[in-house]
């Protein structure tokens, strides 16, 4: 016999509303700061609706994530194809959003042709192809990454091996730079990288580089470090005091291409710490994340970004408004709730059912009390980890693995009660998030 079924809801604390004077979207915190907030954009989802209202809603700044790169722009010699760029570009612009160039002088997706010219032609192809794009674009690009990862991982500070390096030689750098200012005085000209983000020997051949061209007056304006973060390649400990030595140089630093792999607090606290280095650090100028959401990220398996796969916020989306000084009411007050109903009775014992729900932010774990009345005893679980206090009457069920919830979402567990001839229902406590 299946016996009634209860409910209880428990409701978790309501969220503060925000202060009403601070911002309450990435881009206009930002602005606050004097900085812009962009997301690396692909033209394939400019028609999915909620990622363009994410987007439209929270970014004031894109950047193509493939559109403008070598292949896409120049596939064969001479031969260019602006179209779906242009949509990436004209929809920023048509927003007042600034747009980074990204990248015109870069080993990796080089088209086959350019890899098999002689070094004579591949010098006029490499200026040809700088000079046509920044031409096309002239007046529309707030910065360009005119060279892209030209040094080599390791202790070595070496250029890396390309075309470019192979057959022209270390001034092939310069020559690109010099190019790129005759094209598009207006745009600033960044040299852009990786695993230069904390001072190591990458970063040293990088900053001596900066620092001749400098002394020499070769244009340069600014230095990308795109901060690609998870637990082998984590935020450096000197992230801030490496960005201030190259702002010392007299050149703009700028966040490029971040994304931090992880979940919950601990990806929310990097993060933090990334956008707090960027504020302390006058030229630093502004933020990019390299996608909109963890659903089309380039390594969607580390959950990297601050939009779920469902377009919710996580727990870095707050971190990082609340880091540059927004509020937008919800965020650092996640909450959840519980219910309770019994889903089965027999002649000795009945099972319960918890189901968890996270409030209007993501929860990165939460915890629950269920109290059964002596004689009751709770003979198994199912679905969660739980911990008993000494009467073991007080169970507290915490998640078993991730816990993460995103805003709305729910999870339940379930135990079983001998009833011991007491058929009164478990008392469930309030959900805490954690
Ligand atoms: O996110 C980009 C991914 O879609 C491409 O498949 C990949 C191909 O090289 O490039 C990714 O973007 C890279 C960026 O252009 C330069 N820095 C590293 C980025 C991640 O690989």
């Amino acid at each position: 016999m299946i016996g009634t079924v209860g409910a209880l809801c428990v409701t978790g604390v309501v969220a503060m509303p925000g202060t009403a004077s601070a911002a309450s979207t990435l881009a206009g915190a930002a602005a606050e700061q004097g900085r812009y907030f962009g997301a690396a954009v692909s033209a394939g989802q400019l028609n999915e609706p909620d990622y363009m209202s994410r987007l439209n809603g929270e970014f004031n700044s894109l950047t193509a994530e493939n559109e403008m790169k070598w292949d896409a722009l120049e596939p064969s010699r001479n031969s260019f194809n602006f179209g779906t760029a242009d949509r990436i570009v004209d929809h920023g612009r048509s927003r007042n959003m600034s747009v980074r160039g990204h990248t015109l002088v870069w080993h990796s997706q080089l088209p086959g042709w350019v890899g098999s010219l002689g070094a004579n032609d591949l010098r006029s192809a490499m200026n040809n192809h700088i000079t046509t794009v920044m031409r096309h674009y002239r007046g529309k690009i707030h910065s360009w990454d005119v060279v892209n990862e030209a040094f080599q991982d390791g202790g070595s500070g070496a250029r890396r091996s390309s075309p470019f390096q192979d057959k022209l030689g270390n001034g092939w750098i310069e020559e690109s730079f010099r190019t790129a200012r005759a094209a598009d005085p207006g745009a600033k000209l960044c040299y852009n990288d990786y695993n230069t983000d904390g001072v190591n020997a990458k970063s040293d051949a990088v900053y001596t580089m900066v620092r001749d061209f400098k002394q020499r007056g070769v244009p340069i304006d600014c230095v990308g470090f795109q901060s690609h973060f998870n637990s082998n390649s984590p935020v450096p400990g000197d992230y801030q005091r490496n960005l201030q030595r190259f702002a010392d140089l007299g050149v703009d630093v700028q966040i490029t291409e971040l994304d931090i792999e992880g979940s919950g607090t601990a990806q929310a606290n990097d993060y933090r710490r990334v956008v707090e280095a960027c504020l302390a650090v006058s030229r630093c100028t502004g933020i990019t994340v390299w996608g909109v959401t963890d659903k089309y990220s380039w390594r969607s398996g580390g959950t990297p970004l601050l939009f779920d796969g469902n377009y919710n916020k996580k727990p870095a989306y707050h971190a990082v408004l609340a880091a540059l000084g927004g509020s937008d009411g919800g965020g650092g007050d996640a909450s959840c709730t519980v219910s309770y109903e019994q889903t089965d009775r027999w002649g000795d014992r009945f099972n319960g059912r918890v189901t968890v729900r996270a409030g209007s932010s993501a929860i990165s774990s939460w915890r629950v009390n269920v109290t059964v009345h002596s004689p009751q005893r709770i003979s198994a679980t199912w679905n969660g980890s739980p911990t008993w206090d000494s009467s073991g009457n007080v169970m507290t069920m915490r998640p078993s693995g991730n816990g993460s919830l995103s805003a709305g979402a729910s999870t339940s567990f379930g135990f079983t009660v001998m009833a011991n001839n007491n058929w009164t229902a478990p008392s469930i406590g309030a959900c805490s998030v954690s």
